[in-house]
């Protein structure tokens, strides 16, 4: 499906749109409204655009239905392209900082020459941003920072992208009847949350027959090298992907050495170097005249002629995973299949786009045993967070469906915003009715480390609290972490008995994988949510397993893998 390339391209116009014509308020509106629409569509845009009914999409226009026809045909739009000459291109970078948007970036452009980030960090640092109106020193620091941000992930896709992408080419792949294995490796099998590049191993009886199908592929933007055993092409969103062709008896070798990653290769090969043993991307070698090849079919094989275990990609990390190997100490790390349910789920009544009853039906679909309702609390304003007797309404609902479901459970929660003071935005006696109760920051992100870890402990400290969702508040690329004491907040949780939250939204990964494993080794619990404002995205809860995997995390440690009995006696 194409739908999210599709919604990134009308986002586009609705940014260079605002940049453009900054008294025009209401086309970047409906074109975000479009593409929101288009995004948590459950129907491949492209069936819809051959039915001749994109009109029929929430907020799709004649004007937006004829651009996504245009797209879907030649892979650009008209009127993108006229936005695009209109700035330099750098613009769109600094437009993405947070704290500048597009209005301000093309002040910037246009008051200060600014045309690219470099510009603008040169200009911050300098103090010449102050000088426009509304200006401060202070905004100087946040864009500053904001840059430093961007900065990390510049060139990197977040996984949540990078993944569907790369199923997407390998289902095009698979179409040429020569391929017989065909799987990616690299970051994006570690399950990294950022993915440099994809890359994508495949054996075939035509090797030059895989290589046409992939550098001819609809979305390849600049086919970069194009061999009989290794190709690159950078494709539509501006990631490269690179292939490479695999002899079938040495898949196992090939599949171990581009997955990584580097440093955990290196250790492996040194245990090779010990036993008189060579390890290469073609297989384990006995030295020797002739060599002679030891293990190269499978994984397990060249684990095991090093004495190892195997050991799953997501702890391939050299951060301890081959010393616990070795001590027969590894995890068994939980799955996919363990979980039993999402708790961190919003509906239309606040910001997600479903109703209960279509979120209920999405959570049955796919065998969940349960599902949270947790909308928002009155202070978040622009989610409509719902006030104490739409709460009370919303429960009654949830819980007259769930009493009606022969099989999927509601529970009754809510994300409660944890205030500037530690407070909850709802009183007690508000809490208390609920099954369970999410909290978390939305605002006043910028805090001391002290004051924020006491608010949040404060928090933590309110015996109605459950959960504390995406600790740290980031946004991958566009906010960085709250300041938290992550060590005592850690050994509060342990204490209050909070659960943290691996939120499995692709922009917020968090806790991190890092973060993961520290808790767990503090006696946290953790539970894996995906902060599904539609449907589909319900699952980005594999994105969140693998993050939990690579913070090492075994199916005790996850509470959504308990039943539905359980988990409610569990937060009672
Ligand atoms: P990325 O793309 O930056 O997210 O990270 P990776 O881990 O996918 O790195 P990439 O694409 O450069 O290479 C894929 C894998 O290939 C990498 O994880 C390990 C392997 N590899 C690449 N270069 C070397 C190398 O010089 N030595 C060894 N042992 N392995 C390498
Ligand atoms: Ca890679
Ligand atoms: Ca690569
Ligand atoms: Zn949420």
């Amino acid at each position: 499906m194409r739908n999210d390339e599709v919604a990134g391209v009308l986002y586009e116009i609705a940014d260079l749109l605002e940049m453009s014509e900054p008294e025009d308020r209401f086309r970047p509106i409906a074109y975000r409204r479009a593409a929101r629409a288009i995004e948590s569509l459950a129907e491949d845009i492209e069936e819809v655009a051959k039915r001749g009914t994109l009109e029929g999409i929430a907020g799709v226009g004649k004007a937006i239905a004829g651009k996504v026809k245009q797209y879907l045909a030649e892979g650009k739009v008209d009127a993108l392209e006229k936005l695009h000459a209109e700035f330099p291109p750098g613009l769109i970078e600094v437009m993405r900082i947070r704290d500048v948007g597009p209005k301000t970036a093309r002040r910037l452009y246009f008051e200060l020459k600014i045309t690219n980030l470099e510009e603008l960090r040169a200009a911050a640092a300098s103090g010449r941003l102050r000088k426009l109106k509304g200006f401060g020193e202070k905004t100087e620091q946040n864009i500053l920072r904001g840059i430093q941000v961007a900065k990390q992930t510049q060139g990197r896709q977040l996984l949540g992208i990078a993944l569907p992408i790369a199923e997407r080419v390998l289902a095009h792949l698979r179409s040429n009847a020569s391929v017989e294995n065909a799987t990616y490796a690299g970051s994006l099998r570690r399950m990294k949350e950022t993915i440099g590049d994809i890359d994508l191993l495949v054996t075939t009886r035509d090797a030059g027959a895989v290589t046409r199908t992939f550098t001819s592929m609809p979305w390849v933007r600049e086919v970069v090298m194009a061999g009989d055993t290794k190709s690159t092409v950078v494709i539509a969103e501006g990631l490269q992907v690179d292939l490479r062709v695999l002899e079938p008896s040495r898949w196992g070798a090939g599949l171990q050495y581009f997955t990584g990653n580097k440093d955990h290769n290196i250790k492996l090969r040194g245990m090779a170097q010990k036993r008189g043993l060579k390890l290469n991307e073609y297989g384990l070698f006995r030295e020797g005249e002739p060599e002679e090849l030891v293990a190269a079919g499978t994984e397990e094989e060249i684990y095991g002629a090093l004495d190892l275990p195997y050991i799953e990609p997501e702890l391939r990390e050299d951060a301890g995973e081959i010393e616990a190997a070795i001590k027969r100490e590894l995890p068994e790390l939980v799955t996919l299949a363990d979980i039993r349910g999402d708790l961190h789920d919003h509906t239309n009544l606040t910001d997600g786009v479903n109703t209960l009853e279509e979120m209920a039906a999405a959570a049955r679909a796919r065998g969940y045993a349960y599902l949270g309702i947790s909308d928002h609390s009155p202070s978040l304003r622009v989610t409509g967070g719902l006030s104490e007797e739409n709460l009370r309404i919303h429960v009654a609902h949830i819980r007259a469906y769930s009493a009606r479901s022969p099989d999927v459970k509601l529970l009754a929660g809510t994300e409660c915003d944890i205030l500037a003071d530690g407070t909850l935005d709802y009183p007690d006696d508000v809490l208390k009715d609920l099954d369970y109760v999410i909290a978390s920051i939305h605002s006043n992100f910028r805090m001391s480390e002290e004051a924020m870890t006491k608010r949040v402990v404060r928090a933590m400290e309110n015996p109605h609290m459950d959960i504390l969702a995406h600790p740290t508040a980031r946004k991958i690329g566009q906010r960085e972490p709250i300041s938290l004491d992550m060590k005592r907040i850690l050994e509060v949780a342990a204490g209050t008995g909070t659960v943290l939250e691996v939120n499995a939204y692709p922009d917020r990964t968090d806790l991190s994988s890092a973060h993961a494993k520290l808790a767990k080794d503090a006696g946290v619990k953790l539970i894996i949510d995906t902060d599904s404002h539609s449907t589909e995205q319900l699952d980005y809860m594999r994105l969140g397993v693998g993050t939990a995997r690579r913070g090492w995390l075994a199916k005790g440690d996850v509470v959504n893998t308990m039943s539905y009995e359980d988990i409610l006696t569990f937060f009672r």
